[in-house]
């Protein structure tokens, strides 16, 4: 368990935004909105992330239209959803498709990012040779117009929701950064790179090589303690360069917002996969920079990954270093998803998880999605779309249980595992349940939680299915809840005084306005056998004795 907090706040109180981003274009026409909000209801969300762009803000410069923005935040409220806006500036998927007119035809005042000397526009041959073109970070004009942009926005946003709430946070941009260099080389990026490198940034970054991954720490503890980019951060220089600007350009924005209405502020990034800088949106803020964008981007209070990629708890691991909560604004809608809400949530303690799309859940995937989700590979659940009457089952349960979770969010009271990150080898069931505890993963498969302790078998005959998942939430010293599916449970005492545990009650049920309502009692064969194979939540009391 890494991070500990909640970013957002409803009501006063701390707040999990389970969650869905639309499909870029869905919020641009508010009756085409009406069907996502049926879908969002469908799947038990409790926010909506919804794009509002640049060009439909400021069609002319200095002309704002904000109906879009009221309509969706009034569809909101009937719906009695919140809001996390996503401003898309200069960068969207780190090119400027959402700049206003305005700004795109006049490339002298808002210059392009030159990848190539002398060039607006390169081609990628990664995206099959796909043209490619973004603003210069180091445009001063098109900063300043993005920042005024955005400053109105939050004035808006301040004016007509203060004192209601619905929209509960921004994110700044989208998936920043550039391709197909490390480093801008414009006449001035080039003079700025031979500058020397701000002394307070050098000491800072040499203050965090701790969190720094390895590359990036052999550059900054092999650099200079002063020179110019390339002097100081060697083989990382162009990437630190270009992360430095992007995330100096991203504060100004965000500060000229914050300073109007001070709201929880998120930026996304497009995740590199260990290919070299140039190759993903570089300087946007990949783990690998993460260090520099909290130095340069104090206005961003958390740093979010959009996660596609399978290995998908390796990346929940690196984003919650430096103590930067869990935020993923955009992910899979394949079956793993239902898995990942619960376990990002125990386990994590995440302050959103969003999937991307997620008014196709549950269809087959197109070729985007099905790109992007890698389906190809020999995991079933990825080729599988998420169930929905489940997804909603577990989102709901989840928003019910709000206060008791943020209540436990930052100790050791939530836990969660998951079947993805363990060893999912058969276990031989001739040797007994004696064979099936011993090829066990306790790193893995088993919660503490003080005197009792959980462990959670998710390779045992009875139960086949891959997406298993438990979270345990420790109420009182001999109370639990625990949500779970798709694994076989075991409790035991954990106390060498009382080595053996008996149940006490073990109960289904719910949570309706913050109130445990019990169902069935299960104390005969559903205790001694505790074995999930659908989504349950159960209340279980235990105690110890000699
Ligand atoms: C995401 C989404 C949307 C070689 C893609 C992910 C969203 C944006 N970009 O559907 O466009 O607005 O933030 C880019 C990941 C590309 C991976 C390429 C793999």
């Amino acid at each position: 368990m890494t991070s500990k907090r909640t970013v957002f706040t409803v009501d006063g109180k701390p707040f999990i935004a389970i969650a869905g981003e639309s499909h870029n274009s869905s919020s641009s026409d508010a009756a085409y909105m009406q069907g996502v909000w049926d879908k969002a209801e469908e799947e038990g969300l409790n926010t909506l992330l919804l794009p509002v762009t640049w060009e439909l803000t400021e069609p002319v410069e200095g002309q704002f239209d904000f109906t879009l923005v009221d309509t969706l935040i009034n569809q909101a409220r009937e719906r009695k959803m919140h809001l996390i806006f996503l401003w898309f500036g200069t960068w969207k998927n780190a090119q400027c498709m959402y700049a206003p007119e305005w700004v795109k035809k006049d490339m002298v005042r808002f210059p392009r990012a030159q990848m190539e000397k002398g060039k607006n526009k390169t081609r990628l041959m990664a995206f099959y040779g796909m043209e490619y073109t973004t603003l210069s970070a180091f445009g001063e004009e098109t900063v300043k117009a993005d920042a005024n942009a955005f400053a109105h926005l939050m004035a808006h946003i301040k004016e007509v929701d203060e004192n209601v709430g619905t929209v509960i946070g921004m994110q700044v941009e989208n998936e920043t950064g550039m391709q197909g260099s490390d480093r801008e080389h414009s006449d001035f990026a080039d003079e700025k790179f031979a500058e020397e490198v701000p002394a307070e940034f050098v000491s800072y970054m040499k203050a965090h090589t701790d969190s720094m991954e390895a590359d990036v720490r052999e550059a900054v503890e092999n650099g200079a303690h002063a020179g110019n980019w390339e002097q100081v951060f060697g083989a990382c220089a162009g990437e630190i360069f270009t992360a430095y600007y992007v995330a100096s350009y991203v504060e100004k924005v965000a500060a000229a917002g914050k300073a109007v209405y001070d709201l929880p502020f998120s930026a996304n990034c497009w995740l590199d996969k260990g290919e070299e800088a140039g190759k993903y949106p570089t300087g946007g803020p990949v783990a690998k920079v993460m260090e520099v964008w909290r130095y340069a981007a104090p206005s961003i209070d958390v740093i979010s990954p959009d996660i596609y990629v399978p290995y998908f708890t390796e990346i929940c691991d690196t984003y919650t270093k430096m103590d930067n909560p869990l935020f993923i604004p955009e992910t899979a809608t394949h079956s793993h998803c239902a898995p990942r809400l619960i376990y990002t949530i125990g386990h994590y303690h995440a302050t959103c998880f969003a999937p991307f799309g997620f008014e196709d859940m549950g269809q087959p995937f197109d070729d985007i999605s099905a790109y992007l989700f890698g389906v190809d590979v020999s995991d079933p659940l990825l080729q599988t779309p998420q169930n929905v009457e489940d997804y909603r089952w577990c989102a709901s349960t989840l928003n019910d249980m709000m206060p008791l979770l943020t209540g436990a969010y930052g100790t050791n009271d939530l836990q969660a595992v998951i079947s993805e990150k363990m060893d999912m080898t058969p276990s031989d069931p001739s040797k007994g349940f004696a064979g099936m505890m011993a090829n066990s993963d306790p790193e893995n498969d088993t919660m503490m939680f003080g005197g009792f302790g959980f462990k959670v078998m998710m390779n045992i005959p009875l139960v086949t299915r891959k997406d298993g998942v438990c979270l345990i939430l420790k109420a009182e010293e001999d109370t639990y809840y625990i949500l779970a599916n798709g694994c076989m449970i075991t409790p035991f005492s954990a106390n060498p005084e009382k080595p053996n545990y008996d149940i006490i009650a073990l109960e289904e049920g719910k949570f309706v306005d913050g109130q445990w309502k019990a169902g069935r009692r299960l104390n005969g064969d559903e205790a001694s056998r505790f074995c999930y194979n659908d989504y349950t939540l159960v209340k279980l009391k235990v105690f110890a004795y000699k």
